[in-house]
């Protein structure tokens, strides 16, 4: 970003801070890796990764401090399982992670990769070692998905990105019990044109809840002559109506940069699915895959994203 736009994210240092160097037993690329912090205060990773045949799967790793020492599973966490759940024949993609209280388990919503393209599948934890799986949920072509951590009117409510005539925009469904979805409402539209956010959008990592409502962050692919660029806007939803958006920022706020995001097998692509908030509420730790290959973090402030967006929003 020029230096007259105020930089909302720091990448660390250390970036990238994993690759499939890293991993325990031979892998292709380590991308999109969904988080959380334990109740240790560990900080988890699931982290899209993809063989040497082209399918994903998912694979935890733990660090104390969320940026170096990684314990990577020596084993695939959650492997496509094609013969019980025939929707995860070509894999599973891109997990976002939320902490449900009243449940005490950890939801992991990620995509299956039909033969028929992307759906939504969820899987429930306590402990990223056992899932209870249930399989596909939302039919493709449908993705960037995130569960809501608690029930909205006494329902749950999931964001997901389905795809209609060659247009993808942000939509929110609704559930009384985690299986069934339905009362689709249209959460945000993909701009038109030449906007960064045109045709095509969705939920990055899962929404930040602050007093103000709920803040998104999330991805708007432009397409170019020379491909696609995957870069990150913020907007703000109503609290208890989550479909109403109260604030959308016009500019984008983060995109590939650096050698790391412009170049791997899919190159400027910056593409986060999850994050932690560090005990002083606010220090935001953003996980993403760069470029498809390799996994980096950013350091942002959730009051200073608010306040952007008090300043740059549009409605
Ligand atoms: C999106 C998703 C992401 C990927 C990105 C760039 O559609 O499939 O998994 O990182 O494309 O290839």
């Amino acid at each position: 970003m020029n230096s007259q736009h105020p930089e909302l994210f720091h990448r660390h240092k250390l970036n990238p801070i994993l690759t499939a160097a890293d991993w325990p037993y031979p892998v292709h690329t380590v991308f999109n890796p969904a988080a959380t912090l334990l109740p240790d205060g560990t900080t988890l990773l699931l982290c899209r990764v993809e063989d040497r045949r082209g399918l994903s799967h998912l694979c935890a790793a733990r660090s104390a401090n969320g940026v170096d020492d990684w314990q990577i599973d020596p084993q695939p966490t959650l492997l496509p399982d094609p013969e019980r759940y025939p929707e995860e024949i070509w894999g599973i993609e891109d997990p976002r992670i939320t902490y449900v209280p009243e449940l005490g388990r950890y939801a992991v919503v990620y995509t299956a990769f039909t033969r028929d393209g992307p759906g939504v599948a969820l899987a429930m934890t306590e402990d990223f070692r056992h899932f209870e799986r249930y399989g596909l949920i939302m039919s493709p072509d449908d993705k960037d998905a995130a569960l809501l951590p608690h029930r909205i009117g006494g329902h749950w409510a999931m964001i997901h990105r389905p795809v209609s005539s060659a247009r993808a925009h942000m939509w929110i469904s609704y559930s009384a019990d985690l299986w069934h979805w339905g009362s689709d409402k249209l959460m945000m539209e993909a701009r038109r044109g030449a906007w960064w956010d045109a045709n095509k959008i969705g939920l990055s990592p899962p929404p930040i809840e602050t007093p103000e409502g709920w803040l998104v962050i999330y991805h708007g692919v432009r397409h170019t002559a020379a491909g696609s660029l995957y870069r990150l806007g913020l907007a703000l939803f109503d609290l208890e109506t989550p479909e109403r958006c109260l604030k959308r920022g016009d500019e984008w706020v983060f995109g590939p940069e650096m050698p790391y995001e412009q170049q791997g097998d899919v190159g400027y692509v910056a593409f986060p699915c999850g994050y932690t908030i560090a005990p002083d509420g606010d220090t935001l730790h953003l996980y993403y895959g760069a470029a498809d290959t390799s996994i980096a973090m950013a350091t942002g402030s959730i009051q200073t994203m608010l306040h952007w967006l008090d300043e740059h929003h549009h409605e």
